[in-house]
Order: C-alpha cells, then sequence, then structure tokens
C-alpha cells in the first residue's frame, strides 16, 4: 500500500491562527488552520482552570466546528486542550449556577450538548488529540469525537456523581457503546480515574503516544484519512451514527443520499424538466436490480 501511495509525511504542520470567527474575536478558545493541509485545531484555552468550559468556550467552540463544516479546504478537524495539563476537565464549576452554566447573559444553560451534536454530525472526521485530563464533560466530549490520539499522561473518567452533576444523554449511550454496560457503569457510579493504556484497553480511546509525540501522531492520523475519498468518509460516517441516532441518523444518511443525487443525470432531469416547463423523461434511467 505505502509503495502505491507514498509514505505519511511525519511534519509539523504550519498553523495559521484565525482570531475572529462569523464575526466575533475568540476569547476561551484557539482556531487554527493547516496551511495547504485541509486540517483545522480547535483548542480549549483556559489552561489555569485545565480547560473546563463555561458558556462562552462552547459557544466559540460551535463557532469553530461550524466554520470548519462549511470550509470546503477542510477534511479532519482536531479538538484538543491548551497545554499538557489537561485536555479538558468539563463544565466550569466556578459559574455553576442553580439551573446550569452561567454565562454574561445571566442564563444558565447546558450549551454543551448543542456542542456533542454538532461534533456527531459534522460530515468529516473530528480528532480528539488528548494531554492530562479528560474528565466530567471534557470526557465526554473526547467520547462524542470520531477518533483518539491520547498521550501518555492521558487521564480519563467521570466526576459527575462527585460534585452533583451527570450526563444521561451521549455521555451515558455513547459510553456503554464503547465500553460496554459493566464498565460504563464502573466508570459512572465509581467516579474513579484510569490512565491512557486503561483507557485503550477498555476501547475508549484509539492509540497512545508518548506526549512528545502527540501531535505528530495526530497529524500523521489526520493525513492518512486525507488520502482517502470525501464522500466515502462523510457517508460512513452518518452510516457508523444511523443506527444509534435512530430518526436523527436516517435523516443524517438520507441527507447523504440526496446530496448524492442531485449530482445525477436522473436527479437534474427532475429539475430541468420543471424549469423548462416539460413533463420529465426518466424512460432513459435504468432500474437496477
Ligand atoms: C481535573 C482535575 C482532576 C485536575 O487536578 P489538578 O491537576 O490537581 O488541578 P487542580 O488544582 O484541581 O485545578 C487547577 C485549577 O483549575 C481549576 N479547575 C479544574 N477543573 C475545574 C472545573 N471543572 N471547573 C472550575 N475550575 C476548575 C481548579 O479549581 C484550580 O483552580 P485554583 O487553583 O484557582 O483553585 C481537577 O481539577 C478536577 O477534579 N476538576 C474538577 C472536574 C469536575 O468535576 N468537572 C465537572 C464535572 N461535571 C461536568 O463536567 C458536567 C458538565 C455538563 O455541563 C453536562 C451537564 C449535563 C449533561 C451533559 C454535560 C456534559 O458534560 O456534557
Amino acid at each position: 500500500y505505502a509503495r502505491v501511495h507514498g509514505s505519511v509525511s511525519q511534519q509539523a504542520a504550519s498553523w495559521r491562527s484565525i482570531p475572529v470567527v462569523h464575526g466575533e474575536r475568540l476569547q476561551d478558545v484557539k482556531y487554527e488552520k493547516a496551511e495547504g493541509e485541509g486540517i483545522a485545531k480547535v483548542t480549549i484555552n483556559r489552561p489555569e482552570k485545565r480547560n473546563a468550559f463555561r458558556p462562552e468556550t462552547t459557544e466559540e467552540m460551535m463557532r469553530c466546528f461550524s466554520d470548519a463544516r462549511d470550509d470546503p479546504d477542510i477534511g479532519v478537524v482536531i479538538l484538543t486542550g491548551e497545554g499538557t495539563q489537561a485536555f479538558c476537565s468539563g463544565g466550569d464549576q466556578s459559574v455553576r449556577g442553580e439551573g446550569g452554566y452561567v454565562g454574561p447573559d445571566k442564563i444558565p444553560r447546558l450549551n454543551v450538548l448543542d456542542l456533542q451534536v454538532q461534533i456527531r454530525r459534522l460530515p468529516k472526521p473530528v480528532i480528539a488529540m488528548v494531554a492530562g485530563y479528560a474528565v466530567g464533560g471534557g470526557q465526554i466530549l473526547q467520547m462524542m469525537c470520531d477518533i483518539t490520539i491520547a498521550a501518555d499522561n492521558a487521564v480519563f473518567g467521570q466526576t459527575g456523581p462527585k460534585v452533583g452533576s451527570f450526563d444521561a444523554g451521549y455521555g451515558s449511550t455513547q459510553m456503554v457503546r464503547l465500553v460496554g454496560q459493566k464498565k460504563a457503569r464502573e466508570i459512572w457510579f465509581l467516579a474513579r480515574l484510569y490512565n491512557a493504556e486503561q483507557a485503550l484497553e477498555m476501547g475508549l480511546i484509539n492509540k497512545v503516544v508518548p506526549l512528545d509525540r502527540l501531535e505528530q501522531e495526530t497529524l500523521v492520523w489526520c493525513r492518512e484519512i486525507l488520502r482517502n475519498s470525501p464522500t466515502a468518509l462523510r457517508v460512513l460516517k452518518a452510516a457508523l451514527n444511523a443506527a444509534e441516532d435512530g430518526q436523527a441518523g436516517i435523516q443524517e444518511l438520507g441527507g447523504n443520499a440526496t446530496l448524492l443525487f442531485y449530482q445525477t443525470e436522473e436527479g437534474n432531469e427532475g429539475r430541468r424538466a420543471y424549469l423548462e416547463k416539460r413533463p420529465p423523461d426518466f424512460s432513459k434511467f435504468p432500474r437496477f436490480p
């Protein structure tokens, strides 16, 4: 295979910083694109809080993911945390009000749930690049990503039952699918922390590398993915989601069928006939067995 396709570059990427996304300056998040590579990187930039998220953080992350989705030059997105001590330590407990996490508008929110859905449905692979702690809602974000590359200092787990929170949505259902019923109950009920090798063994993550090789390895995975058909990747992501996401999953998968059908002669015959005010002629199109 390597003889035909060539080996993947191990070089560092040349990142271009994008400080303003959708007209607003980023405060809690760094957003970068690797020049000429098709890779975007979203970095939670609150290391003094172990990259805990507040409503502003998740709102900014959603803007970045939206940009990455709409940019035709981007094929893969990396999600990570600033520094080596944490990927993300979950919801910022210091802004947790009576009904959720409170931002400048004083309205309590759980807008990280919208971010989870956005990552799940993004029609491009999202790779979590984890150094240090991925706990609470941060570990759930890691699970929502399609692939996780972890440094050997990574630590995973749930703290919810200790701090009075839980995620009964993807945080539970996705976990059970990744690690199985017994292990998911252990993780949630005991709220222990697990090292990277344990996380790999239980199926939470894809690969463990030395901390100083984390970005290099993640870029190799990105570049390998980027050599593959973007349509195959988007349909496969939708297909892998479909059964578990019920009607929403079928809608996502079905949308891909429509996208492809719009690009066919048969689909365009219907559109053209309507615009030319004539009956459509579908007779020349085959009825495959
Ligand atoms: C991450 C831990 C283990 C790191 O320990 P370490 O290295 O000893 O550092 P510390 O000294 O503890 O921390 C350094 C500074 O960072 C602050 N900090 C860390 N985490 C948070 C946080 N989550 N919120 C606010 N501040 C944080 C520390 O306070 C310290 O600052 P100073 O020095 O000023 O005191 C350790 O820090 C730890 O255990 N952190 C807390 C982890 C936690 O309990 N997270 C919250 C868990 N719950 C959720 O995430 C719920 C999220 C949610 O929104 C949700 C709700 C419904 C449905 C879904 C979700 C969802 O999550 O998706």
